[in-house]
């Protein structure tokens, strides 16, 4: 499709950057599994040579994606976390970070463990007072990564005034966009310099692809980006491709479920016996409530709350609910209900993880597409349950 800025965002996610093919006129990309691709004379080809440097179910994959985020480029690989990674790559040994200290753990890992013994320090600062990361800052400061809303404690971060604090000490500003989406926040809009996704999360949505994304506008951070991408080689697959250029096609709908139904239960459970907090951006109380009025389209489908009971409590809740189903991941057509302190932030140490709010009687859930009813009978029941952990 082309002019695709005078588009709305509806169309975008069911035409942008795909056309009906030219050979055949199928409506839906093809899956093309060549490895290799005909050259007529050395080095004179159709635009693709090699399927890791270039792919074209992935390469419309990657033109869709820039769409839905009003970037330039995009760039698909293998997982969130290979994405980031290629993000990292660009730095070298002695240059500097500055992360918001509520992150998936993976990225806290990978910037800690991977990147850090390689010479490039991390600072982690709570960022949702944007005078801690001008605090950090120091003259080797290359990157700000910003993860909003956060996993898991759902602060909202205010992408425009760390953006402007990052592009006036020349740092790359890069926003972790997974939980929000394109469809209730632009982060390039908002001055960031490139975006990430956790593709295996809502833009894929239906939890059977792994697979990340960066997006920008900045051709020559795009051309090392490209780069890297071939020459590390974590590539995203044309299956897997093909997986997300379907997903994204229902994304606005389903977000518009996820926030309605994620939104009706916060506000029921905020009430529960059973729950000691909540964390939803969208209830009035949240902290950042204003700031993600502004920010986001809407509040999103993700709930974090602390149960009443510590652990054995937050043990038997998660033992005895049947339609969250127990697991790591978020953002599929499915509920999914998980531990983070044991689970997906099981690689913090325990004290930092405590100091961001990760306590033993942390819950986080995906609200899926369920009927709301069954949703939250579902957790109502498992609650009484868990209290009754107390007792025994
Ligand atoms: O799993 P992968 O596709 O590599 O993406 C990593 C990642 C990056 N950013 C955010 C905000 C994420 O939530 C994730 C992955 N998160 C989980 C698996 C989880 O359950 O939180």
């Amino acid at each position: 499709m082309s002019d695709s800025r005078e588009r709305h965002f509806d169309t975008l996610a069911i035409h942008a950057g795909q056309a009906p093919d030219p050979v055949s006129g199928a409506v839906m990309t093809p899956i093309t599994l060549a490895s290799t691709f005909a050259q007529s004379s050395p080095g004179v080809h159709t635009g693709f040579e090699y399927a890791r440097t270039g792919n074209p179910t992935r390469d419309t994959l990657e033109r869709h994606l820039a769409a839905l985020e009003g970037g330039a480029h995009g760039l698909a690989f293998g997982s969130g976390c290979a994405a980031m990674t290629a993000l990292l790559q660009t730095l070298k040994p002695g240059d500097h970070v500055v992360s918001c200290n509520d992150v998936y753990g993976g990225t806290f890992r990978l910037l800690t463990k991977v990147f850090g013994p390689a010479g490039i320090d991390t600072t982690f600062v709570e960022m949702t007072n944007p005078e801690n990361v001008e605090h950090a800052l120091r003259p080797t400061t290359r990157l700000v990564w910003i993860e909003t809303p956060t996993n898991p404690m759902l602060k909202v971060i205010d992408i425009e005034r760390i953006a402007d604090i990052g592009r006036a000490a020349s740092a790359t500003v890069a926003v972790d966009n997974t939980f929000a989406t394109p469809v209730l926040q632009r982060p390039l809009e908002l001055g960031a310099d490139v975006v990430m996704h956790s593709l295996t999360k809502y833009l894929n949505g239906h939890s059977d692809v792994v697979g990340g994304a960066l997006i920008t506008s900045d051709d020559s951070l795009h051309e090392r980006l490209r780069f890297l991408q071939n020459a590390a080689g974590a590539i995203m697959s044309p299956f897997d491709s093909f997986l997300v250029l379907r997903g994204t096609k229902t994304l606005p709908v389903r977000m518009q479920r996820h926030c309605a139904s994620a939104a009706a239960l916060a506000d029921w459970l905020s009430s529960h016996a059973a729950v000691e907090r909540i964390y939803y951006p969208g209830l009035k109380d949240h902290p950042q409530h204003e700031l993600a009025s502004r920010q986001m389209a809407e509040f999103g489908g993700m709930v974090s709350l602390v149960v009443r009971g510590g652990l054995p409590a937050a043990r038997r809740l998660l033992e005895r609910t049947e339609l969250f189903t127990l697991a790591e991941s978020l953002g599929g057509v499915e509920s999914l209900i998980e531990h983070p302190a044991l689970m997906t932030h099981g690689s913090i140490p325990k004290d930092k993880r405590l100091a961001i709010g990760i306590a033993d009687g942390l819950i986080r859930l995906s609200v899926g597409l369920e009927a709301l009813d069954d949703l939250q009978q579902d957790l109502d029941s498992a609650l009484q349950e868990s209290q009754r952990a107390l007792e025994q």
